[in-house]
């Protein structure tokens, strides 16, 4: 039988939209799911999707014979920034593929080898900024991610040092691609008429945009003046990479776009891991102790090496436990290639579009059990036990995360660092206030830190 999909409270030509809070847009989705069930029908002016939460809903939609990725309007938004970049292309743009044959080696496990250095550079920034504080200074925890990630990603991915930890405020370019990310999620909220009319908002936007670009182009320009052809990172591969199957290379305007495409999907997300796994061993002593334990048992030598990061399974079992109750990327939108069903009951016309949401997803009780809402990094111990297709922190299919293998390492790393070398207090009691730009962060977040060296 044809299925009646529930739909929330309308308000005339807005929809749903009211019902929305744009700052938290993610939050308010998951407390309509948690009223309305693993699928229901959103709409607002210009807009209507289907919200799915269900691990039986979310694992048909992932079927990439029948599904494929949606630029959904906060996406179409960013390609004033990303253009037809890895991130905000659709799968049928000739850019898309060409690059991902291109980078997709780039980001493989054995890769990480090479980054090791130039991430265990960048970690040993932020140790010796905390190992420095006086015992009553506080860390502003998803700060000082921010600062680590993109320093991370600027160093191993174009040899360009943001050198973060060197100030007080945030890098202009950080500063400008916060701002422009954030007027991308609202503009899609505001009417055509509201966009046209924020004259002031536009011109910042340009401003941020243009910003970017031009220390972009800086980059670019440096490397071609003084390239020595021999360079082995991300901004080599743009520039000199062919594409396997066309011999094609990309070009100037599209290497421009891949590399701000990695600075905002590069570091934002993986900031918001290190912070939330922050929060939950704070949170879970038992699980702060076992990390501890293995942080101490593991990293022996003054710095960690490749092979004893490979080793620190549990710190691993944590960041997947934190990616699935806090998604930092907390979702994606897929369209039907044909016209088909859903569930055996919910029509679907070709191009309609589905949004994955994946808090909700990722506590789905029938696949994750009763105790879905606990933070239990056991339950990754085996992976024959994870429930993968109702776990989708780096999305699906040929459009999944690229960078996975690199933001896992480098949070492996860096969190095996902080644990090795500091004593981590919840000073505030924090509770947490999940913000949110286009990913998801603990807001506020601030908590102690005291050397260890000498106590193990
Ligand atoms: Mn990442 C795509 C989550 C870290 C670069 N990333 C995606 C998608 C999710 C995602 C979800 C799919 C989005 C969609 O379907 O619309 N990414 C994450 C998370 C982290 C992360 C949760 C860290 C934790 N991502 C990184 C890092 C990089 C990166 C680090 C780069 C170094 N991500 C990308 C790129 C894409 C992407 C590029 C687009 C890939 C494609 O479509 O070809």
């Amino acid at each position: 039988g044809r299925g009646m999909i529930p739909q929330p409270r309308t308000y005339g030509p807005l929809g749903n939209l009211p019902l929305i809070d744009m700052n938290k847009p993610t939050l308010s989705l998951g407390k309509l799911a948690d009223k309305l069930g693993p699928i229901y029908r959103l709409t607002a002016p210009g807009y209507t999707s289907l919200i799915l939460s269900g691990h039986e809903l979310v694992k048909e939609v992932c079927d990439t014979g029948r599904f494929d990725k949606h630029v959904y309007s906060e996406l179409e938004n960013l390609r004033a920034l990303g253009g037809d970049g890895l991130f905000t292309s659709w799968t049928n743009e000739p850019n898309w593929r060409k690059a991902h044959n291109i980078l997709l080696p780039t980001f493989g496990k054995q890769a990480m080898k090479g980054y090791h250095g130039m991430m265990l550079d960048i970690a040993q920034q932020l140790v010796q900024k905390w190992a420095r504080l006086n015992p009553n200074e506080s860390v502003d925890v998803p700060d000082d991610m921010t600062r680590l990630t993109l320093d991370t990603i600027g160093l191993c991915g174009f040899n360009y040092r943001f050198n973060s930890f060197y100030r007080e405020n945030h890098n202009p370019f950080v500063i400008s691609m916060v701002r422009a990310l954030n007027e991308a999620m609202l503009k899609s909220s505001r009417l055509g008429i509201q966009n046209l009319l924020m004259v002031k908002t536009r011109r910042q936007f340009e401003a941020d945009i243009q910003t970017m670009f031009t220390l972009v182009d800086r980059i670019i320009e440096e490397r071609k003046a003084s390239g020595t052809g021999e360079e082995t990172d991300l901004l080599a591969r743009m520039l000199n990479g062919q594409d396997p199957e066309t011999g094609e290379k990309l070009d100037d305007e599209n290497v421009r776009y891949q590399i701000i495409t990695f600075l905002i999907a590069g570091h934002e997300t993986t900031s918001g891991l290190l912070s939330f796994a922050i929060y939950f061993l704070l949170k879970n002593p038992e699980a702060l102790r076992k990390a501890y334990e293995e942080a101490d048992r593991v990293l022996t030598g003054p710095v960690p090496t490749y092979e004893q990061v490979l080793q620190l399974d549990y710190i691993r079992l944590v960041l997947n436990e934190s990616l699935r109750l806090w998604p930092t990327a907390p979702g994606f939108d897929l369209y039907a290639k044909e016209d088909t069903v859903i569930g055996g009951q919910y029509p679907l016309k070709k191009g309609e579009s589905v949004s994955v949401l994946l808090p909700q997803l990722h506590r789905d009780k029938e696949a994750w059990g009763e105790d879905a809402e606990l933070f239990r990094p056991e339950r990754f111990a085996d992976p024959s036990k994870v429930p993968h297709h109702a776990y989708k922190p780096f999305g699906n299919g040929e459009r999944a995360c690229i960078g996975m293998q690199f933001a896992l390492y480098e949070a492996t790393l860096v969190l095996g660092m902080i644990l090795k070398h500091f004593e981590l207090e919840d000073h505030l009691s924090y509770e947490l206030d999940v913000r949110q730009t286009l990913t998801l962060k603990p807001g506020d977040f601030r908590i102690r830190v005291k050397p260890r060296i000498g106590k193990q």
